[in-house]
């Protein structure tokens, strides 16, 4: 019998794809050409399965495109690159790549949160620069992690991990605001107290965004969102590009409206807002928050999983639209 065709739409790691062999016959983008979305349809037409890496858009017009798709398995968490309702209504599942990231992910959010309020590349740069001749009393001054309130917008498993990391190791006082109230022994295990977006948004002295991208998160944190924050508060948005106004918070990061910013993710990524590249108080990385090495092989091992258990006739093990599940 032959196997079903998969696309591996980006470079990966070679010992994933050797999995993916055994049972598929794959084709491989392992010089990660950079495609556009018309090059993608050319690659993935003939391909029942596809592992995506969350850049690539499957909507619609690839679907109609692409027959004889069945599913679609992204190596991320977050899956705003997939239009769900289209691909329900043509039948095609997706799948996620959700837990395994969780704890990298956290440290990371926090990593960037003890960059941004400690002014730690600004001072490197000045440093490198050889603008460092004397000691001053307030030079980089920063603000304070240990006992600050931390605020947490989006309060899933990496927002919970980044409460703990708030609560248990700097005694941080956390408040948070989802969709949705957490019960209340995870609330107890994380420390945390639900309150307003407003609420939060006034008094955190430090605001972490983790919540998923969508239309109706789209500039979550805009200019009137800005504007309530305290001048002294920094603002860390490890989530999505466009839940954040780049242009807008650019404006209150130079007025000093807020104290400071940092940013794994931004709108239009990989380009990035002009005037974020020129203000100083802003720290930005390129979508690094999972990058280390075991928890990326964990999220490609995990959409590897979902394909193979999928044509085995297996339930994957992290399906999004599981109503596809009930038709194939
Ligand atoms: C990924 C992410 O590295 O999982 C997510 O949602 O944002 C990152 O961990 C990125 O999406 C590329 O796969």
């Amino acid at each position: 019998m032959s196997k079903p065709k998969v696309l591996v739409a980006r470079a990966i790691f070679p010992e994933v794809i050797a999995r993916l062999e055994q049972h598929f016959e794959v084709e491989a983008n392992q010089n990660d050409e950079t495609w556009s979305k018309t090059q993608l349809i050319e690659h993935l037409r003939d391909k029942e399965g596809a592992f995506t890496t969350g850049g690539e858009r499957i909507d619609a017009e690839l679907l109609a495109a692409c027959p004889a798709l069945k599913i679609c398995a992204n190596m991320a968490v977050g899956y705003n690159n997939f239009d769900i309702e289209a691909m329900t209504a043509a039948g095609v599942l997706a799948t996620n790549a959700p837990d395994v990231l969780t704890e990298t992910t956290a440290d990371f959010g926090f990593a960037l949160l003890m960059a941004t309020a400690r002014r730690i590349t600004e001072s490197e740069h000045y440093l490198r620069a050889g603008k460092w001749n004397k000691w001053s009393y307030d030079m980089f001054a920063g603000s304070d992690i240990h006992g600050a309130t931390l605020g947490i917008l989006g309060m899933g498993r990496i927002g919970q991990g980044i409460a703990r990391r708030g609560a248990h190791g700097f005694g941080m006082k956390v408040i948070y605001h989802n969709r949705s109230r957490l019960d209340v022994a995870l609330e107890a295990d994380c420390k945390a107290s639900y309150v307003s977006k407003e609420a939060l948004l006034k008094t955190a002295d430090h605001v972490v965004l983790v919540l998923p991208y969508s239309p109706a998160s789209h500039h979550t944190i805009g200019a009137a969102e800005l504007a309530l924050m305290k001048p002294t508060a920094t603002l860390i948005n490890i989530a999505r590009g466009g839940i954040v106004d780049d242009a807008a918070l650019a404006v209150a990061l130079r007025e000093k409206r807020i104290a400071a910013a940092g940013l794994d993710v931004f709108e239009g990524e990989p380009r990035v807002h002009p005037d974020l590249l020129s203000v100083p108080n802003v720290v930005l990385t390129p979508h690094i928050a999972s990058a280390t090495l075991p928890t990326r092989l964990a999220m490609a091992s995990l959409a590897a999983d979902n394909l193979v258990a999928f044509f085995s006739g297996k339930r994957p093990l992290t399906p999004l639209n599981v109503s596809v599940l009930a038709i194939k």
